[in-house]
């Protein structure tokens, strides 16, 4: 690419953070129109800091999917998550503050505390306001936003429902730095293609257990293996205890095996190709509150 071209393009990472299950990673594929992120109701579902690139003509966006700050009870999985939610509002061009329309709690305003250390400009974007019937609540919602702390531009808009994301995408663009692309046009993230197969499988997992286990769980890739004609992915769903174990299982396989068709099944969809997939699921005691076992298993300390 010729020095003018360059000269023409705008390049800007911009962070995406808030406490947990406000909507961060929903928006993030919103923008994408790509499903990258894993979503579900219970909080803390994203647990991996992931990069989400949209490239348009001269203009490239970074946008970095976050897992929450919050703060819970101090695990080696928390302290992870608050150090992977945190290290990615440092050296950003942009940040984005979620928060959930209907709900503010002391979460959002600890996440507010490490914005005022940030240079950067932070858009705020009310999520969810599909759930507000009468838009009039949200001129009040608004107002005491703009109270708490000097936002760039304030968004209300819903992620899941797709409503104001446009507005929100022109408006960051506007603020988008001059400078060259970081990545290929084409790539539309960092990560590869295992780790996008066994957080769609922890995704199934999470949706469809109850309440405590997700946290207790997660999943490695044992094999991943192309043979012409298939991908065969073999992974293990590691728990805690033995009786988690049966839970996942389930009743004569039930569980696993209707974990596991929702899984291939999309698995096809996002690889494009046929996938047999193995499920086995092992016990390795605390995982959780490990910091060697948390490396083993994948949660290293992500810089940028
Ligand atoms: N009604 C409604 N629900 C949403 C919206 N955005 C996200 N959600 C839901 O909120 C929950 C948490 O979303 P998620 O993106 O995982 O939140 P995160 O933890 O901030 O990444 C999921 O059940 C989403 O479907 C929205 O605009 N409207
Ligand atoms: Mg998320």
């Amino acid at each position: 690419m010729s020095g003018a071209d360059q000269a023409q393009q705008k390049c800007g990472v911009i962070a995406i953070v808030g406490r947990p299950n406000v909507g961060k990673s929903t928006l993030m594929n919103r923008i994408l129109g790509e499903k990258l992120s894993i979503t579900s109701r219970k909080p803390q579902t994203t647990r991996h800091r992931l990069l989400g690139i949209k490239t348009m003509g001269s203009t490239q966006m970074v946008y970095v999917d976050t897992p929450g700050i919050h703060s819970n009870k101090e695990t080696a999985m928390n302290r992870y998550l608050n150090r992977a939610a945190t290290g990615s509002i440092e050296d950003v061009d942009m940040i984005l503050f979620v928060v959930d329309g209907e709900q503010w709690n002391e979460e959002d305003s600890g996440v507010i505390e490490l914005l005022k250390r940030q240079q950067c400009p932070v858009v705020a974007v009310i999520n969810k306001v599909d759930q507000i019937a009468d838009k009039e609540l949200l001129l009040p919602i608004l107002s005491t936003l703009a109270e708490r702390y000097p936002f760039t531009e304030i968004v209300p808009l819903s992620a899941l429902k797709g409503k104001g994301v446009d507005r929100l995408e022109q408006r960051l663009e506007s603020l988008l730095p001059d400078g060259p692309h970081i990545y290929e046009e084409d790539q539309i993230t960092d990560r590869s293609e295992r780790f996008l197969v066994a957080e769609r499988i922890r995704e199934k997992l999470t949706r469809q257990l109850g309440q405590e286990l997700p946290y207790a769980l997660t999943v490695e890739i044992e094999q991943f293996k192309e043979d012409g004609k298939m991908t065969h992915i073999a992974a293990v769903i590691w728990v805690e205890r033995a009786g988690q174990k049966g839970i996942v299982i389930g009743k004569k396989g039930a569980r696993l095996r209707s974990v596991g068709k929702e899984a291939r099944e999309e698995l096809e969809e996002l690889l494009q190709r046929k996938i047999f997939l193995q499920l086995w699921v092992k016990v390795r005691a605390g995982w959780s509150d490990d910091d060697r076992a948390l490396q083993s298993l994948g949660y290293k300390e992500e810089l940028h």
